[in-house]
């Protein structure tokens, strides 16, 4: 696998150097974009301002709600956005994203069919694209944390009093919590959702924060000695540790998996360019090149024989048949999303 030096800074860098570029040259096109942080290779953006002659500007969340409600407070000009799937509904519901035009997606036919038929949920892309997919466990410090059971119940261990941390993401805690407690994460029993608050407020007296972005140069300091992330950016992490000194597991109660799409926005500047970007992100070099830098799974057939023999083999990319059963897949909710939004700020408001 392709070893190459990330920022483990949350992506800062990547921002702050499109800022910079685009200050530099106001002639040329603007594409901006709102994704993930750590969610392309070094060369990615480079090579597309290359290729059109254009700039990038490249602005990261943290988690769906904090994206959402950065738009829905006014935020606009961005053309490119990657919500989750389940996040994507609800803006194409509420008319926040285009209905794709095919004919310009000539990379479209790249995409992988069994993952279309078993991962997405806009099955038809009629108004996303897929990206990438992964899922989402917890990684340990080895040596801090000694022998452990593959348990959401790590969180309730003295030892590790303010040195764990759990995801900034309702869906994800919530969903954790129910799993833990036996329930679906989808679950729109208000009853099952307030249980899962209750446990959410016990593991909170016993983590250093809830942290999306600094769980991973946390854990990679020595900072955490446990955290609550992502498959691919966890990997991230432990390519760039030394062996053995990180690993990852899916706890044995149950997990969610995920997929993160494209979309281009309503009140989109510049759609020819946004959709030239989603074309290029499909390209076969490109969707490769991405994967081996994100450690995640690109649903892209032709980009799976330009990977690493080593990526294509790792458990931790590829969604298993394994971890599609014992997984689950965060689904939008609708109004119903209001239960665990309620439930979550009781939490967060708790001292
Ligand atoms: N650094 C990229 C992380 C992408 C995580 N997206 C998945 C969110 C599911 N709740």
């Amino acid at each position: 696998m392709k070893s190459t030096h990330r920022s483990l800074l949350g992506g800062l860098g990547l921002a702050a150097a499109a800022l910079f570029f685009s200050a530099c040259g106001k002639s040329k096109p603007e594409l901006h974009i709102y994704n993930w942080s750590d969610y392309f290779a070094e060369e990615t953006l480079a090579a597309f301002e290359e290729k059109y002659d254009c700039h990038v500007i490249y602005d990261v969340f943290e988690s769906n709600e904090a994206m959402y409600a950065k738009l829905k407070a006014g935020a606009s000009g961005y053309d490119v956005v990657f919500p989750s799937s389940y996040q994507a509904i609800l803006m194409h519901n509420e008319n926040m994203v285009e209905e794709l035009d095919h004919s310009k997606l000539s990379n479209l036919k790249n995409i992988d069919p069994k993952f279309l038929k078993i991962v997405a949920l806009d099955k038809g892309m009629t108004y996303s694209v897929p990206y990438m997919s992964g899922t989402t466990g917890i990684a340990v410090l080895t040596d801090n944390v000694g022998e452990y059971e593959e348990s959401w119940d790590i969180y309730l261990r003295e030892d590790l009093k303010g040195r764990v941390t759990l995801l900034n993401d309702y869906r994800e805690v919530l969903g954790a919590a129910l799993k833990k407690l036996g329930y679906s994460l989808n679950t729109t029993n208000p009853e099952e959702v307030a249980e899962a608050g209750e446990l959410v407020k016990v593991w909170k007296a016993n983590i250093a924060k809830f942290a999306s972005d600094e769980y991973k140069p946390g854990i990679a300091s020595g900072e955490f000695y446990a955290v609550h992330g992502y498959s691919g950016d966890i990997m991230q992490v432990m390519e760039e540790a030394e062996e053995g000194a990180i690993e990852y597991f899916l706890p044995e109660e149950g997990f969610s998996f995920w997929a993160d799409d494209m979309v281009i926005m309503k009140d989109a500047q510049n759609k020819d360019l946004a959709y030239a970007f989603i074309d290029y992100m499909l390209d076969a070099q490109t969707a490769a090149n991405n994967m081996e830098f994100t450690c995640y799974w690109a649903p892209n057939s032709a980009a799976y024989e330009l990977i690493s023999e080593e990526l294509r083999a790792n458990p931790m990319v590829f969604l298993s048949d394994e971890h599609l059963e014992k997984g689950e897949q965060i689904a939008p909710l609708g109004e119903k999303d209001q239960i665990y939004m309620d439930v979550w700020a009781q939490v967060k408001s708790q001292e």
